[in-house]
């Protein structure tokens, strides 16, 4: 044994914190961008590349790994009684343009250094352990969340959508899928789809997305649901026209159009009546994009979020409304209003809740339960397994932007909470 290794290595939990911070580094230099920003977009030669040293780094902790038609990949230890549902955990590792490099890797990275704990520690899985990486977490290139989880969670909708799907070059999904090794068995994408049961429970770690857990100096939350979020694809068609010769009162302008139905998205949420309701409008595109031309063609795309529902669901219809109402007072064609997803919101499970409880306490880890405002994997894994997410702080709650950091020793802590609640649920 090196005289280097510090006498903690033995100790059951030790995290091997430079080698994770290190693969947290590498991987961040998959990416379209340049560092430290990170784009790293669905089925990309990045996309590809990080996926072969995801693939690498679960064999180099034992694991047995496998892919589904879409990408999903799965690295399995197999545990001594097989035949029992396992206990899964999981993230992504695609990132939005010009974001950062901990969402979705902290829950993929992570689960494979609680891995290699439990091996270290000579920990033997009843159930089987398995380690997800989730294909396409992010609405990036196709505009549709959750793309991976969605289908194994038996979207049949999403399964015949998808052969009608293409991306902003007009690439085909299953074109742009066979690019990267998948889809060998053309459209039929139905082998996706897991049954009820298939896991004992899905874990999910990953940085909370928001300030509170720094703030409050709290080291662990504990999800106890994850909002509903809705997304809209909206176009307006006018004449457009030559921005000096076309006065005013002969203009139906669908740049226009999309400018008054982003402040309505705001006014609609505004009026909701609770803090929890949410709305973004992260995408205006004008057509052609002159500024001496007025836009015959405007894109617009909406996320539409909140704890409840009912309440998000009215601000949807409102949304609808007032895209008619402007193109109708505007002399626009409302070509396209495309409510992309409308998803309910997901409970936690109460026994994977208190395991989780447990693992924080036993290691001394404070904790706060949390609702969890952004989606992820788990939204859908809910649908066909007990759920249960572990938040680490993040700095100032940045994400989606470069600056997004979390330190190693919070990345530590979430993985040993995760470590401890998979021993437990595997013994269980
Ligand atoms: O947008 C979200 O909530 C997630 O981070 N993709
Ligand atoms: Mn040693
Ligand atoms: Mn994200
Ligand atoms: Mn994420």
């Amino acid at each position: 044994e090196p005289t280097s290794c510090s006498e903690n290595h033995h100790q059951p939990l030790f995290v091997d914190r430079e080698s994770l911070q290190r693969q947290i580094d590498e991987l961040s230099q998959f990416s379209d961008a340049p560092s430290p920003a990170v784009t790293r977009v669905l089925y990309s030669e990045n996309d590809i590349s990080a996926r072969r040293y995801i693939k690498d780094l679960m064999r180099h902790s034992g694991l047995s790994v496998r892919e589904d038609a879409v990408g999903n990949i799965f690295g399995r230890w197999e545990g001594s009684e097989p035949e029992l549902a396992g206990v899964a955990t999981g993230s992504h590792i695609d990132a939005i343009p010009y974001s950062g490099k901990y969402d979705g890797v902290v829950g993929v990275l992570g689960a494979l250094e609680a891995i290699n704990m439990l091996r270290r520690w000579g920990f033997q899985p009843k159930r089987s352990l398995e380690v997800i990486m989730f294909t396409s977490e992010e609405p990036t290139r196709f505009g549709i969340s959750c793309l991976g989880s969605r289908l194994m969670a038996g979207s049949e909708a999403l399964a015949e959508a998808l052969k009608v799907t293409f991306d902003s070059q007009n690439m085909s999904f299953f074109d742009a899928a066979k690019f990267a090794g998948y889809a060998n068995d053309g459209q039929d994408i139905s082998t996706v789809f897991l049954k009820k049961g298939s896991y004992f429970a899905f874990l999910e770690l990953h940085i909370e997305q928001g300030p509170i857990l720094e703030e409050e100096g709290v080291p662990i939350a504990i999800v106890t649901a994850i909002a509903a979020p809705a997304s809209m694809k909206v176009e307006f068609k006018g004449n457009g026209g030559h921005a000096g010769a076309v006065l005013m009162p002969a203009r139906n302008d669908a740049g226009l159009a999309a400018a008054e139905l982003a402040l309505a998205v705001e006014k609609h949420v505004l009026e909701s009546g609770s803090l929890d309701t949410v709305g973004t409008v992260g995408i205006i595109e004008l057509h052609p994009g002159a500024v001496n031309s007025i836009p015959s063609k405007s894109h617009v795309e909406i996320d539409a979020r909140d704890i409840d529902e009912k309440r998000r669901n009215i601000v949807v219809n409102k949304i609808r409304q007032s895209a008619m109402d402007i193109a109708t007072k505007r002399g626009v064609v409302l070509s396209e209003f495309n409510v992309v997803n409308q998803d309910p919101p997901a409970q936690s499970d109460e026994s994977i809740i208190k395991a989780m409880a447990n693992a924080s306490e036993q290691l001394n880890l404070n904790y706060k339960r949390m609702i969890s405002r952004a989606y992820h994997d788990s939204l859908f894994m809910a649908r066909i397994s007990p759920m249960g997410m572990i938040f680490i702080p993040c700095y100032k709650g940045y994400s989606h932007t470069p600056e997004e950091y979390a330190a190693i020793d919070d990345i530590a802590n979430g993985v040993k909470v995760l470590a401890l609640t998979l021993s437990k649920l595997s013994l269980s």
